[in-house]
């Protein structure tokens, strides 16, 4: 018998019989390894006589396939029987009863955040964020707030070092600062954040939350600043008309400044806003300094624009009926439980904002 029949007999029969991956893969290098019995075979073609060289080569080719595909076949086998067995195990009971879970609460601060920033997004100002950790350049000097100046003891400022260099940011007017250190007007931006003061008492955390916002073009005016307040608090508030004032103000950024009040009236201890003749204070504003434009480059003859800061912990309590702010950073899952918001209970006034 010659040789390439031994090897065909010899292994037809070794492969029809009951086999695992390991003995396949074993078998499959017997034969097809680098010195295996086929690949030798392969190798002897130059050596065999001219006159029988053709049928060798043709026969050891019909084998080599044969023998390959009942390898590939065997393969598939044992990787069906394999994946069979794997899903007999995994076997999903659909009739078992439901596990117990646990859906979180989102923050009425979040919520607060998301509804503002939907607001701002719709009218055409981008959401800008900044880092916590401040330098006093962006925090106070880039913000006409000299040195010596005595709004830098009013903020009651975490200072970081010393020589007074890094600190917490005391307001998110530094993220707006870099943005335009950064970039080229127009800006038209909200940034709102963490901010910290050394303060705390029933009203003030040392811990809290600002949204700013900055639009500087061409030509804008305090107009353009009444306007888009006016709209931002009826949208906040949902409510159809706002009463609404400026009083004049001072903030070392602005110039004009002014403080802005909405009338409210209480009803069967409900707080109602829009109306009545009670005013309430919720937010600063202005048109930015020039010294500011400056200070970031921008040419205070070609471009003007307005900045406003709203505390967004107030206006949370104000819209959400909550009256005590420390209850916010108590961390108190009863609390949230009940004051917090279901992340899938799509509100009616859902703007489309994905978290
Ligand atoms: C307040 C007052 C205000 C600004 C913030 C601002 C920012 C830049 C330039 C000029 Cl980069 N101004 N921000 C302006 C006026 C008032 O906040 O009482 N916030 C709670």
């Amino acid at each position: 018998m010659s040789d390439l029949k031994k090897i065909k007999d010899e292994y037809l029969s070794k492969l029809n019989g009951k086999l695992n991956l390991l003995e396949l893969n074993k078998i499959k290098s017997e034969l097809f390894g680098k010195n295996g019995l086929v690949s030798s075979q392969f190798k002897k073609i130059g050596s065999i006589a001219e006159s029988e060289r053709k049928k060798f080569a043709s026969d050891l080719n019909v084998i080599k396939d044969e023998l390959q595909n009942l390898i590939e076949f065997k393969l598939d086998e044992i990787q069906n029987v394999e994946i069979n067995k794997k899903l007999e195990k995994e076997k999903i009971d659909v009739t078992l009863p439901e596990r117990n879970f646990v859906r979180g609460k989102i923050h009425p601060v979040s919520q607060t955040i998301d509804e503002i920033s939907s607001i701002f997004s719709e009218i055409g100002f981008s959401i800008e964020e900044g880092p916590d950790v401040e330098n006093e350049y962006n925090n106070f000097t880039a913000l006409n707030t000299p040195d010596n100046h005595p709004a830098r003891d009013m903020h009651d400022t975490f200072y970081l070092d010393e020589k007074k260099e890094r600190l917490l940011r005391t307001h998110t007017s530094p993220v707006q600062i870099r943005t335009m250190l950064n970039d080229k007007p127009p800006f038209k931006i909200i940034a709102p954040g963490r901010t910290y003061r050394s303060d705390s008492d029933q009203t003030h955390s040392p811990m809290f939350h600002q949204v700013e916002g900055l639009h500087i073009d061409n030509g804008i005016n305090m107009g353009h600043l009444k306007g888009c307040l006016n709209y931002f608090i009826k949208e906040f508030f949902e409510v159809k008309k706002i009463k609404m004032r400026f009083r004049p103000s001072h903030f070392p950024f602005t110039e004009p400044s002014a403080e802005v009040d909405i009338g409210y009236e209480m009803k069967n201890g409900k707080i109602i806003i829009g109306e009545g003749d009670q005013w309430l204070e919720i937010l600063g504003c202005g048109m930015v300094h020039p010294n500011v434009l400056k200070n970031v480059k921008v040419d205070p003859t070609k471009f003007q624009g307005y900045a406003f800061g709203i505390g967004i912990d107030r206006l949370a309590m104000l819209k959400y009926g909550i009256n005590d702010l420390r209850s916010f950073f108590d961390c108190d899952y009863r609390w949230l439980n009940h004051y917090g918001f279901d992340p899938l209970d799509v509100p009616t006034n859902y703007r489309g904002l994905s978290r």
